[in-house]
């Protein structure tokens, strides 16, 4: 009999795949939240542990047959202990879907409904899973104004639906964190729980400032590192392990496996998050996915792994500095890590043109809001990019030069286009030689760093 072959079983689905597939090698993917996970990582995804339950945990499960979806779950775990140095008296789970199910599951594990959490306001950095709500225009009010965001009506988030959800911004001079500002807030309103992390700060958080702030009100501090988790996995940046309640981050980004999340806390709170994760959120664990979680963390114990994470940083600082040099300005001057925020106002082309006419460029973007962001998500003031996909290639500080030049090209061929209406502004990009030239460009330099696809 002849194997089964996608080609020939679902062709549909197969030019779609290939389709993505040159996509990924003929462009530069520069989102900060993505990366190219190695083929032993997807081979270990697309594996037979996908077709087993798992309900429970290693050695106490609810299905039988699971010796070997132990031995994977097990393998998973210590290997998350050793790379980030997880300190004896803290559990690890392995089986939270994502990131946001792994910071649900942490406010079900250690709060009731309704107590207040206090992230970081979503516009400037924060995250949907950190209790985000809006306030629409006609209800914007003098409570949201400063350093606290006190919430809108419109709960958009979950969390922000069963929690009373209280954000802190950053300072406006600088877009920084200012600690002090934070601390007044937290005693002001005695949240139970305070979160760091996000999707768009570009600097290190000082962890042990955070604890401190949130000792001095009794709540839990959770440290969601989603973003730099392979950053701090190989000691580039600061960790917060051992000194937050708990750490949260998904592994597909900085830290290179497949998507999924790893939630790490000292074993009394780890018990009830397990509890909340199995059975309060979840049924069985996706076991190929932890498969290829697996398989990243080994990656990520190599040495190599390092140098990786190094490069990555070097990158995003060599494209911030690049970029400003082209008058590009860039949010709190540069980065610590692998992002990089640039705010697009003195440009006049905003985040949704410029990240649209790069992607016919060959340089996948995208658009985002900013500190004291006055315009609509929907096309805000600022663009994310980000080094994690284009280091896996093998991009170095010579390359970011180049992309950085032809990203200023692209904004010097969209300025006089800033008045057009989207669709006529994408038909000229489209029809654009001079981006269809940097496409080309952009090709040549993909070829040179394949892909292992
Ligand atoms: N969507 C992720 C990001 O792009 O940063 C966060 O969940």
């Amino acid at each position: 009999m002849n194997k089964p072959n996608l080609q020939k079983q679902d062709s549909e689905l197969f030019d779609i795949l290939k389709s993505e597939e040159k996509k990924q090698q003929e462009k530069l993917s520069m989102i900060p939240s993505e990366n190219f996970a190695s083929k032993a990582v997807r081979e270990a995804v697309g594996s037979v542990f996908m077709n087993k339950y798992s309900e429970g945990y290693p050695d106490a499960r609810y299905y039988e047959g699971n010796y070997h979806i132990d031995e994977l779950e097990k393998l998973a775990i210590s290997r998350a202990k050793e790379l980030f140095k997880v300190p004896s008296d803290w559990g690890v789970n392995v089986q939270a879907l994502s990131g946001s199910p792994a910071n649900l599951a942490v406010y079900l594990g250690l709060l009731e409904p309704g107590d207040k959490i206090m992230g970081m306001y979503l516009p400037d950095g924060g995250h949907l899973s950190h209790g985000w709500s809006y306030s629409p225009k006609s209800e914007r009010n003098e409570e949201n104004d400063g350093f606290l965001y006190a919430g809108g009506s419109r709960k958009v988030n979950v969390t922000s639906k069963f929690f009373k959800a209280i954000q802190y911004k950053t300072n406006p001079d600088n877009q920084l964190f200012d600690y002090e500002e934070i601390e007044k807030i937290a005693l002001q309103e005695k949240p139970k729980l305070i979160i760091t992390g996000g999707t768009a700060y570009p600097r290190e958080i000082d962890y042990r400032k955070m604890k401190a702030i949130a000792d001095k009100v009794g709540a839990y501090y959770l440290a969601d590192i989603a973003h730099e988790a392979g950053l701090i996995a190989a000691g580039v940046n600061e960790s917060p392990v051992g000194i937050a309640d708990v750490v949260t981050f998904t592994t597909h980004k900085t830290l290179r496996c497949n998507r999924g999340a790893i939630i790490l806390a000292q074993n009394d709170l780890m018990k009830k998050i397990n509890r909340a994760v199995f059975p309060g959120l979840q049924g069985g664990p996706h076991n190929h996915s932890i498969a290829g979680i697996s398989v990243g963390l080994k990656e990520a114990l190599e040495p190599e792994f390092k140098r990786y994470a190094e490069q990555i940083v070097l990158n995003a600082q060599t494209l911030a500095q690049e970029l400003s040099l082209y008058d590009f300005e860039i949010v709190t001057g540069g980065t610590d890590k692998h992002l990089v925020l640039i705010n697009l106002t003195n440009k006049g082309v905003f985040g949704k043109k410029f990240a649209r006419a790069l992607d016919h460029a060959g340089i996948i973007t995208n658009m985002n809001t900013m500190p004291q962001e006055s315009r609509s998500p929907a096309d805000p003031s600022a663009l994310r990019i980000g080094t994690p996909w284009i280091t896996t290639r093998g991009m170095k500080e010579k390359e970011m030069k180049q992309i950085a030049e032809w990203m200023n090209q692209v904004m010097e061929e969209i300025t006089g286009w800033s008045e057009d209406d989207f669709e006529v502004f994408e038909e000229k990009a489209m029809k654009s030689e001079r981006i269809s030239a940097i496409a080309q460009s952009v090709m040549e330099l993909c070829d040179n760093f394949p892909l292992d696809i």
